[in-house]
């Protein structure tokens, strides 16, 4: 009787357990923005779902007082956190950037909502950790929904910062003069301002010739001089960029625009990095921003130098099966083919930590096209004839028959308080390196599926035995594999270079017999061995891309051997034999 009526309680204690785990509980879509509170609630209610794969916890603490929430993936039922590879993804952490915490949500719900009905997905749930900070800005990533704002406006951290060395810090930014709730464009008439009027479209302006008179001058972002100093919005809040502010090879501001007092200056900066040293068993990790439709790897500058031709072979396979998995992206070196930067969160992960990652640089512009391909027109990249190549023409179009036009607000009279009489409109606040929100599944989808590809591509390290040779004079030859199917080895070039984690240890223990020698099998056909100086049956290594490492002891006795592999990027093996 007692023991039926335990085993009810099991029964029912694996129905509840399972029931929590139960996949398309959480109900998320993502065919809109989440704002700063949407952001959290929608972290909890995925904590909530899944509360035995999930942690949600505050890192620190921004210039504001908002908190910085990490969300990690685990299923602590086969194992800590740290004894898995780890898989580190962020977003946001330039504030106007939005839709790259739509991304890191979207990753998180789907590794959770197909836990159940993707084989793959919980394989990869169950052997990787996932931590997640959708949002490195908190302040004005916030602030974005809140505050009127345009595009561009919200890269940097809450810190006051003099841009324009008046002794006055922030006393200019930009204004919603005509209270619409956004930040647009001014423009004044004036035949001498090198614009004209598009022929076929009011609302576009095009470059006068230089022998032409034109119509109208560009002034600017909306505001005022709001410091009588003669000059427009030349001091918004900050500046200091939060990917210009890590420590490797950090610059001051004069080299390096919005670096920051000092290296890991702002505060979300230090959380992560913070954070980052917590868990050495991170080996990728993916930043996503906006725009460009690009996978950038390092080095971001001359002063990284170059990455090995090791490391340089597993970001050109990640990056080359990304350009497949994400159509129209780039795999690009930052520092090569963008533009030099200093104190970047990609370069800190590779130089200081040697942690392979990416950027993932969002939206293409190309992809808000009205025309066929065959009439593709060759613009340069000018904000006002021509955007991401396409003439603004063409995008006014995309605007009125795909979005109905709400990606622009049409020019208005407003009677501006030092200017007189001028016109404000343009590209609206959600446009120009945000996708209208009907395009958003597909590039979350995509670059979520990049992340995966990583994931799986983490060290999977297993160990066999290849041998066990009677050597007689009772001495015994052992040849143990380590060897590795993934992309991502054991550990970087980098890291091992600079000694920046310690090695795999590969060790054999047990009683009755003595070590004599270990080493590293250099080549198995021609017996040539790699012996280790001192204490043979410890060998430190590691385990390469799509590779393995094989390993040799003589010892002396017999008795059972238990062989052992112990690393910080992948889960530790081993195995027994007996002599
Ligand atoms: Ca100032
Ligand atoms: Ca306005
Ligand atoms: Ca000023
Ligand atoms: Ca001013
Ligand atoms: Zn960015």
């Amino acid at each position: 009787m007692l023991k039926k009526y335990l085993t009810a309680i099991a029964i029912l204690a694996l129905v509840l357990m399972t029931a929590s785990l139960q996949a398309g509980d959480v109900k998320l879509t993502f065919d809109h923005f989440y704002d700063g509170p949407a952001v959290l609630d929608a972290l909890e209610k995925l904590h909530k779902g899944y509360p035995d794969l999930t942690e949600l916890r505050s890192i620190g603490k921004s210039e504001e007082g908002r908190d910085i929430w990490l969300f990690t993936i685990n299923n602590s039922a086969t194992g800590k956190d740290t004894e898995k590879p780890g898989i580190y993804v962020d977003g946001t952490i330039h504030g106007n950037e939005v839709q790259a915490a739509e991304v890191c949500l979207y990753l998180a719900w789907y590794l959770l909502d197909t836990y159940d009905s993707i084989p793959v997905v919980k394989e990869m749930v169950d052997k990787r950790a996932f931590y997640i900070i959708p949002v490195v800005n908190v302040d004005n990533r916030w602030r974005f929904f809140t505050d009127p704002v345009s595009y561009n406006i919200g890269r940097s951290a809450r810190v006051p910062y003099d841009d324009d060395r008046d002794g006055l810090a922030d006393e200019d930014a930009a204004d919603d003069i005509d209270g619409d709730g956004e930040i647009l464009q001014m423009r004044i008439k004036d035949p001498y301002g090198g614009f004209k009027t598009h022929p076929d479209d009011p609302r576009v302006m095009v470059r006068t010739k230089p022998y032409e008179k034109g119509e109208w001058r560009m002034i600017g972002r909306e505001g005022i001089d709001n410091d009588g100093d003669g000059r427009l919005n030349e001091d918004g809040p900050g500046y200091l960029d939060m990917n210009r502010n890590y420590g490797f090879k950090w610059q001051p501001p004069y080299v390096q625009g919005g670096a920051g007092d000092f290296p890991m200056s702002a505060k979300p900066t230090k959380a992560v990095a913070d954070f980052i040293l917590t868990k050495p068993n991170i080996c990728f990790d993916y930043a996503f921003h906006n725009s460009g439709g690009l996978i950038v790897r390092g080095p971001g500058s001359k002063l990284a130098g170059m990455y090995s031709p090791r490391d340089v072979k597993v970001y050109d396979f990640l990056g080359g099966e990304g350009e497949k998995i994400i159509p129209g992206y780039k795999y690009i070196i930052g520092g090569q083919d963008m533009y030099t930067t200093h104190g970047d969160f990609d370069e800190f992960m590779y130089s200081n930590m040697g942690i392979y990652g990416f950027v993932g640089e969002l939206f293409m512009s190309e992809q808000e096209r009205y025309r066929k391909p065959e009439d593709e027109p060759k613009g340069e990249d000018d904000d006002h004839s021509y955007y991401g190549g396409t003439p603004q023409e063409e995008r006014q179009k995309f605007n009125d028959f795909v979005t109905q036009g709400i990606m622009y607000k049409d020019w208005k009279k407003f009677d501006h308080p030092q200017f007189g009489e001028i016109e404000i409109g343009g590209w609206r606040t959600f446009t120009t390196r945000i996708p209208p929100a009907f395009m958003l599944p597909e590039m979350m989808h995509r670059n979520a599926s990049l992340v995966m590809f990583t994931a799986k591509h983490a060290p999977d390290v297993t160990l066999e035995v290849l041998e066990v040779k009677d050597l007689g004079n009772n001495l015994h030859r052992i040849r143990v594999r380590a060897s590795n199917p993934n992309a991502l080895p054991s550990l970087s070039n980098k890291a091992i270079s600079k000694e920046i984690v310690r090695r795999d240890i590969l060790k054999i223990k047990g009683s009755g017999f003595e070590v004599v020698s270990g080493g590293i099998v250099e080549d198995l056909a021609l017996d040539r061995i790699s012996n280790v100086e001192h204490r043979p049956w410890m060998i430190f290594s590691s385990v390469p891309s799509f590779g393995k490492t094989d390993v040799q002891w003589i010892v002396k006795g017999k008795g059972k051997a238990k062989i052992t592999y112990d690393a910080i990027k992948a889960k530790n093996q081993s195995l027994t034999l007996d002599l």
